[in-house]
């Protein structure tokens, strides 16, 4: 019998292209794709498709014995930067989302969890460059301070009650698809838009701020490897650092600009810097290269033709396919 999946938060940056994903890979009829509205029409209408709200342990579970659910991607939260204007709603909803789908687990209603971590966990004592697997997490931001805790309960749920959760902390991902909500490293979705509506980008972080950051297609295979990779294999239960490259706003304003001759920038550093400010800049991902084989495919250039590309059609600016 085939795994049947839910996808929570599947409307969401990363849950949409997820569910793409994962309907391909297993067919629209064992991803059931679910979030607290209806918010993305070419996500609720195109498969199967729930509501449920992820802090409700009833409607999670609900929606897990309707659909005969054994494996769920908990992707609803709430990011640093939102996180920062409404604490206790971030606590409150990544934390109880967490716990909802952990407890489901450890009475065997489901047999396997994919949980997001971040880049977020670190903070302004970590060592920037080239973060290490294990080093100092004294995250300075409510959402870091989850996903931190969130860490800590997966590990503690997978050696006291034998869940298999598996995670990877995320860096800034950038897609065309669904625009992010809510986090610091938004600048670098928005910045692309921008370039191809307006040729101007406001930018909210200081030039050279440095941060790690993938293209969705990256992340979505890491997130599918890491679910399909053996047990046996995925030795760390907290959450694997995951890394493939780093930039400032100032070498994406000018990978555009290679494409955009009169694209322009304008730094306006608000709240988000301080965030941005405690975050490392690069990441060692070893172990998740190691452990389950790990590896990362675009580079700056390829990002940059690829989001102009897409982006291109979808505000009908290009009509020529990417060189
Ligand atoms: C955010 O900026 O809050 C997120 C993240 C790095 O987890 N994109």
């Amino acid at each position: 019998m085939s795994s049947k999946i839910l996808i929570i938060g599947a409307c969401g940056q990363i849950g949409s292209e997820l569910t793409y994903k994962l309907r391909n890979l297993f067919g629209d009829d064992n991803v059931v794709a679910s979030d607290i509205n209806t918010s993305n029409l070419d996500i609720s209408n195109t498969g199967i498709f729930e509501i449920v709200d992820a802090q409700d342990f009833t409607s999670v579970k609900n929606c897990v014995e309707k659909h005969h659910v054994d494996t769920v991607y908990l992707m609803a939260a709430m990011l640093s930067a939102t996180g920062e204007k409404f604490p206790e709603k971030a606590w409150n909803l990544n934390m109880n989302s967490l716990f909802h789908v952990l407890n489901l687990a450890k009475d065997k209603i489901i047999k396997k969890i994919f949980w997001p971590s971040s880049i977020a966990v670190f903070g302004p004592t970590t060592p920037t460059k080239y973060t290490p697997q294990y080093t100092t997490t004294e995250p300075t931001t409510v959402y870091g301070i989850t996903k931190q805790v969130g860490e800590r309960w997966c590990e503690y749920y997978f050696n006291k009650y034998h869940v298999d959760v598996r995670s990877i902390r995320y860096p800034g991902i950038i897609s065309w698809k669904t625009l992010p909500g809510g986090g610091t490293t938004d600048y670098a979705v928005e910045i692309y838009h921008e370039a191809v509506k307006t040729k101007q980008y406001e930018c909210f972080l200081k030039a050279d701020t440095e941060l790690p950051m993938m293209f969705m297609d990256d992340a979505i295979k890491a997130t599918v490897d890491i679910m399909m990779a053996k047990p046996e294999d995925i030795k760390i239960r907290s959450s694997y650092n995951l890394a493939a490259i780093s930039f400032t706003p100032q070498q994406v304003a000018a990978s555009i600009k290679k494409h955009i001759p009169d694209f322009e920038v304008v730094y306006t550093p608000d709240f988000r810097q301080d965030i941005a400010n405690s975050w490392p800049k690069s990441i060692n991902d070893s172990y998740a290269r190691q452990d389950w084989k790990w590896k990362h495919t675009f580079l700056l250039e390829d990002i940059t033709q690829e989001m102009l590309f897409q982006l291109g059609k979808k505000y009908n600016t290009i009509s020529k396919t990417p060189q």
